[in-house]
Order: structure tokens, then C-alpha cells, then sequence
């Protein structure tokens, strides 16, 4: 049995998504921000003191993205695709951590998640031209298929999708991205990540 150690509403809703997709029995171990993660208990299983972090048997894993790949894994294709796909899912999981995520995270500070005295406006749009840079990238590489390798959704979709996930529920502003916003309405609204959404919005 997967044991996700977080709440949903933190990155830890990218494992529980990752999760549905795979049709694998999990479990949620609530750990949500405060004290709970910084606890003994919690350090061995993530020792940044952060969630989330996931055990699968013997195997104990930080990093979302990590452990969305071990999961998708687990599930085999076509959430994990094999051969070249293999390789493209590496490589928009990795550029969803350096390059996606924290224009993102600028921006998100700065606009939702701090409170309102602690945002800087130059920040913010730092962060959103950050962003939206990137997003130029995604736009040029989203072709007609449905999802990033074609027409499966992969491990690639929920990990990059799973990284823009704060700035399409918080109203970024996606215009001139057309094709971006249409795949991550696409990604958001399949039944695993609308059941991974429902458990965010009941915490
Ligand atoms: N790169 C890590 C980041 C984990 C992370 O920063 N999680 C946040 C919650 S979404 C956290 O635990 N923050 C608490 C802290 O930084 O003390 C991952 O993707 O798992």
C-alpha cells in the first residue's frame, strides 16, 4: 500500500493525482504545515521536514516529482511510458522542478500564498514574467495532440500539469497561451485529478 505522508492541499496533492491516475491502492497520512512536519516521526520519513513524502513497503521517498515517477512506475504504461517517452517524461519532470516551478512559487508568494503585507509587487511580476516565459516554451512544444507525448496522458502531463497547478487555480493570466490553458483544463479535469481536487477542497 502507498502511504502519502501530506494534505492535499500542499504538493502532496500532485502524489495523491499521480495516485488516482495509477488506480493504486493509497493511503493519506495527514501531515499537514505547522509543528506535525518538523516532528521526529515525520523527519524519517522526509528529513527536509517538508511534505510530502511517500513509503511504498521498504522504500521511503521525498520529492513529489520522485515520487510521482516511482508511482507512475509502479503503474507502468501508459502512465509510464517506455522507450524515447520514457526519456521526454524525464525531461518535462525535470523542467517542471527548475524551470517551471519556481517562476511559479515568485509569483505564488507574492500574489496568493503570503499574506497580503508580506507580498511585493515587483515579485510578483518577476515571477509572472518568469512564468510566462516558460510558458512560451510549453506553448511552442503543446502541438494537436492531446497531452505533452501524445495522445496519453503520462507522467509527464501530471508532473508538469501538477507544478501549474496553484497558478491555473489562481487565475494566472494565460493569455497568449492558448494551448497551455486548454491542456491544463484538459489535465484538471480528468476523474483522477477531480477526485484528487475534491479531496483539497474538503480540507
Ligand atoms: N521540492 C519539494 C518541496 C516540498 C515543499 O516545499 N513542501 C511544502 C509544502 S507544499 C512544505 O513542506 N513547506 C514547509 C516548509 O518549507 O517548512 C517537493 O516537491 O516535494
Amino acid at each position: 500500500m502507498i502511504r502519502i505522508h501530506g494534505v492535499a492541499k500542499s504538493r502532496a496533492f500532485r502524489c495523491i493525482w499521480a495516485a488516482e491516475e495509477a488506480g493504486l491502492p493509497y493511503e493519506v497520512i495527514p501531515v499537514g504545515f505547522g509543528p506535525g512536519m518538523k516532528s521526529a516521526a515525520h523527519l524519517k520519513v522526509n528529513p527536509n521536514g517538508k511534505i510530502p513524502a511517500m513509503e511504498d513497503g521498504a522504500l521511503v521517498l521525498f520529492e513529489s516529482l520522485a515520487i510521482n515517477l516511482h508511482i507512475a512506475a509502479r503503474a507502468g504504461a501508459p502512465l509510464n511510458p517506455g522507450g524515447d517517452d520514457h526519456s521526454r517524461a524525464m525531461q518535462w519532470t525535470l523542467w517542471a522542478a527548475t524551470e517551471a516551478e519556481p517562476a511559479a512559487m515568485q509569483w505564488a508568494y507574492n500574489t496568493y500564498l503570503r499574506p497580503p503585507a508580506e507580498r511585493d509587487a515587483g515579485q510578483a511580476a518577476a515571477g509572472a514574467a518568469g512564468l510566462s516565459a516558460r510558458l512560451d516554451v510549453l506553448e511552442g512544444q503543446l502541438g494537436a495532440n492531446p497531452y505533452l507525448l501524445g495522445n496519453d496522458f503520462t507522467i509527464a502531463d501530471c508532473n508538469l500539469a501538477g507544478v501549474l497547478f496553484g497558478a491555473w487555480s489562481n487565475n494566472f493570466d494565460f493569455g497568449g497561451h492558448a494551448k497551455v490553458k486548454a491542456w491544463l483544463d484538459r489535465c484538471f479535469n480528468r476523474p483522477a485529478a477531480l477526485a484528487a481536487r475534491a479531496l483539497r477542497d474538503a480540507a
